[in-house]
């Protein structure tokens, strides 16, 4: 018995651009948020154990934004492992630092470190979630984000007389650490899970679960917005509400065509938003949920978790409430037909931007793999040890996170050759492949895109080990899924068949089992330090903000005495020379201000450094001291503390 490791969130790149004007530093109001990881003991199924959690709560807080906000979550590690928040499906625009994937973006979170991450939002609108980055945490460390739309907007469709997070996850009587330790020893089959929950709960259908299934109350005749989110490990999940039609209006944060269902299938790390319209007999209605599994011969958890729609109103009960009928366990068929009907909304307000010449075409296999294990020893197929690729490279976790190496040009931490194309053409989808094809490279290879490039991922699914469906999901994206189809993937006929029309805008999608997916995108989404880097030059002007103490005289009682007040105040620097640091993270530029205000004088002499390699903090240098500090937006940073290396302490709060 063997399963797919690794088959969840494999795609990992780094962006390159060429070129972009402008550089600019905001000064917000930022809403401002407190997560504290730490252990905290749950019972469920009858028995207790400690799970990690943010602030105590399973699920995690709800952190409820509007379009285009700006938040700042200031996360504690308490826990005794490193660990690392991530903000899924939000795209960070232009500033990857707090995207919290674990050794791409950054360096772990260490046990008494603290993080702050800002979170930028951008075009996303709908239901996202978040979740921990590091090992299994992520099974107890995740929470739902509900982006509203922006103040003074609405829904494109009637608003919903109440909206409720539905957050579908799964819930082991062992420590997960412990299921993933195992699962790396013996190179085989993880324990399944022993149940799986909705808000945190079994349902009825469990032991010792009844007295807190989660309960949704309705009034008759309103509409109840239900923000579903897949926080399971690996597994697509089927959900449905007896007697209740649901009617799909969005998903990964983006507005679909209505769509109305009898049954959801959701893939782990998707969302999906449905409208509840209560509209039946007064009295108490079951939600449920399970999974479908498609590799045959592998283990999945058959169990069917429950929440329960009850009516306000005087009525009498009767025994149980109805259960929904689900799609059978392995109905392929219910899976991608539910996925295969979304579209885009394409309204006025919301209108599709689908790249349509393509200017990077790539094709990417997804596999289960095999890895020889000393005599055979591991519980894979043949004592081997199961692994996952894309393109026949396994990913493996670099020492120190990509994107730190890419700023401070480190080599040695990750390779560029990342293959367009598979590197061996075979008949990916053949019922019986030769074993020799199982076994992948190991490595760490990123593809770099150019900025601007407009591109096309296929996702082709092989039948390698077990054939069986690929959730793929993207960082800093979300794309247009343009076409699917089962078999290999035939680059003359299939995009023929496209939808570029109105094809939903996804974070995540599954790869169906034994087919392929074509996404579109295009690669607008660099980073603001490399900006700046490449970006400046001699005789450009920089708009820079401040805080400045400026000293004012006041009277008290007949004495004169100073006072220091705090003034924001904006500086136009016209670039007279630049250079860098030793190491190459900071960035110095020389000039002079030709911006009239009431406390700088024009032609004054500024020295701005830009840190290149963290989340930025801006300082101004007055005669080659530090006079005051230059905040770019809000200062964030920590995390990332590899080679025995503390912050930075600023040079601005050594003088204070
Ligand atoms: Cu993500």
């Amino acid at each position: 018995m063997w399963f797919p490791v690794m088959k969840l969130f494999n795609l990992q790149f780094l962006w390159f651009l060429v070129l972009l004007n402008g550089l600019f530093f905001h000064c917000h109001s930022l809403a401002r948020h407190k997560f504290v990881v730490k252990e905290t003991p749950y019972t469920r199924l009858c028995s207790t154990k400690k799970i990690l959690t943010i602030n105590g709560k399973f699920p995690g807080p709800t952190l409820y934004v509007h379009k285009g906000d700006t938040v700042i979550v200031d996360v504690y590690n308490k826990g005794k492992e490193n660990i690392t928040i991530h903000w899924h499906g939000v795209k960070l625009p232009k500033y990857p630092w707090a995207d919290g994937t674990e050794y791409i973006t950054q360096c772990p979170i260490k046990p008494g470190a603290k993080f702050s991450q800002k979170i930028i939002l951008s075009r996303e609108e709908g239901t996202l979630w978040w979740h921990a980055h590091s090992d299994w945490s992520r099974a107890t460390v995740h929470g739902a984000i509900i982006v509203h739309p922006k103040k003074g907007s609405g829904y494109p469709f009637p608003k919903p007389h109440a909206e409720v997070p539905i957050i579908l996850g799964e819930w082991w009587k062992k420590d997960v650490e412990e299921v993933l330790n195992m699962l790396r020893r013996t190179g085989g089959d993880p324990n399944v899970s022993d149940a799986l929950t909705i808000n945190g709960q079994p349902g009825d259908l469990y032991p010792c679960s009844k007295s807190d299934t989660f309960k949704l109350m309705v009034d008759h005749g309103k509409t109840y917005l239900l923000r579903l989110i897949n926080a399971g490990m690996s597994d697509i999940i089927f959900f449905a509400v007896a007697k209740h039609q649901l009617t799909v209006v969005g998903s990964d944060a983006s507005y679909t065509k209505p769509l109305k269902a009898n049954y959801i299938a959701i893939s782990p790390g998707q969302t999906i938003d449905a409208l509840l319209q209560a509209s039946q007999p007064l009295g108490h209605y079951y939600m449920a949920a399970g999974v479908y599994s498609s590799a045959s011969g592998v283990a999945y958890d058959n169990t069917t978790t429950t929440a329960i729609i009850q009516y306000k109103g005087n009525y009498s009960s009767s025994s149980s409430p109805p259960l929904p009928s689900l799609p059978y366990y392995n109905d392929t068929n219910a899976s991608v037909s539910f996925t295969g009907r979304l579209r885009s909304l394409g309204s006025e307000e919301h209108p599709v931007h689908i790249p349509l010449n393509i200017s990077t075409k790539l094709l990417f296999t997804v596999s289960i793999n095999t890895l020889p294990c000393a005599n055979n020893s591991c519980e894979g197929p043949n004592g081997t040890r199961v692994s996952a690729s894309v393109n026949n490279i396994s990913f493996v976790s670099p020492s120190i996170d990509i994107l730190q190496a890419y700023y401070k040009h480190i080599s040695g931490v990750y390779g560029a050759n990342f293959p367009s194309y598979p590197p061996l053409v075979f008949d990916y989808t053949a019922e019986y492949l030769p074993l020799e094809l199982e076994l992948p490279q190991n490595g760490t290879e990123v593809k770099v895109l150019k900025y601007n490039s407009t591109v096309e991922i296929v996702l082709q699914g092989t039948n390698l080990v077990a054939g069986t469906d690929h959730p793929m999901h993207l960082h800093g994206y979300s794309f247009y899924v343009v076409g699917w189809g089962f078999g290999n993937f035939d680059k003359d006929k299939d995009p023929l068949g496209y939808n570029l029309v109105d094809p939903p805008l996804q974070n995540t999608i599954a790869v169906p089992k034994k087919g392929w997916t074509a996404i579109r995108f295009k690669a607008t989404n660099p980073d603001d330090l490399w900006l700046a880097y490449n970006l400046i030059a001699e005789g450009d002007t920089v708009l820079a903000v401040t805080v400045r103490k400026v000293l004012r005289e006041a009277a008290s009682g007949g004495r004169e005495s100073q006072d220091a007040e705090r003034v924001k105040l904006k500086l136009e620097i016209k670039v007279e020379a630049m250079d860098y640091d030793k190491e190459g993270s900071v960035l110095r530029i020389r000039g002079k201000n030709i911006l009239e205000n009431e406390h700088v004088k024009i032609g004054a002499f500024h020295t701005l450094e830009i840190q290149l390699h963290r989340p930025f903090v801006l300082r101004k240098i007055a005669d080659g001291e530090i006079d005051e500090q230059y905040v770019g937006d809000e200062e964030v940073g920590g995390g990332c503390e590899r080679f025995g290396e503390k912050r930075n302490p600023s040079p601005a709060s050594e003088k204070k």
